[in-house]
């Protein structure tokens, strides 16, 4: 923090430690239902992904059960996995995305 004193000069002292805001990681979780190219068109859409991207990722998920679509600040990662949800629930798939935070 700065002090500024009546002769102008500044006397720099201790900043407070201002810990780095969280971040979160966007997972897409397996289902047995969901097709596969839905899923990577939401890869693309809405992850920003490139196709080749969004297959391996797809494929991720759909062999180990879980794949990281991105990391975001908390406000836009609660974003990506609300339009996901709803983009899949007026496709009537049952995909599920959700958020965890990255430590
Ligand atoms: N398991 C799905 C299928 O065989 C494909 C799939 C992949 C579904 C990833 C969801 O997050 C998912 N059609």
């Amino acid at each position: 923090m700065a002090t500024r004193h009546q002769d102008e000069s500044v006397v720099q002292t201790e900043r407070p430690a201002i810990a780095p805001p969280p971040i979160y990681k966007v997972l897409l979780l397996n289902d047995d239902f969901t097709p596969m190219e839905f899923v990577i068109y939401v890869l693309e859409r809405f992850f920003l992904m490139g196709r080749e991207q969004a297959t391996a990722v797809m494929l991720k998920v759909h062999n180990e059960g879980a794949g990281l679509a991105g990391i975001y600040p908390r406000d836009v990662a609660e974003t990506k996995v609300h339009q996901v949800r709803e983009f899949a629930r007026n496709h009537q798939h049952p995909l599920q995305c959700v958020m965890e935070e990255d430590k």
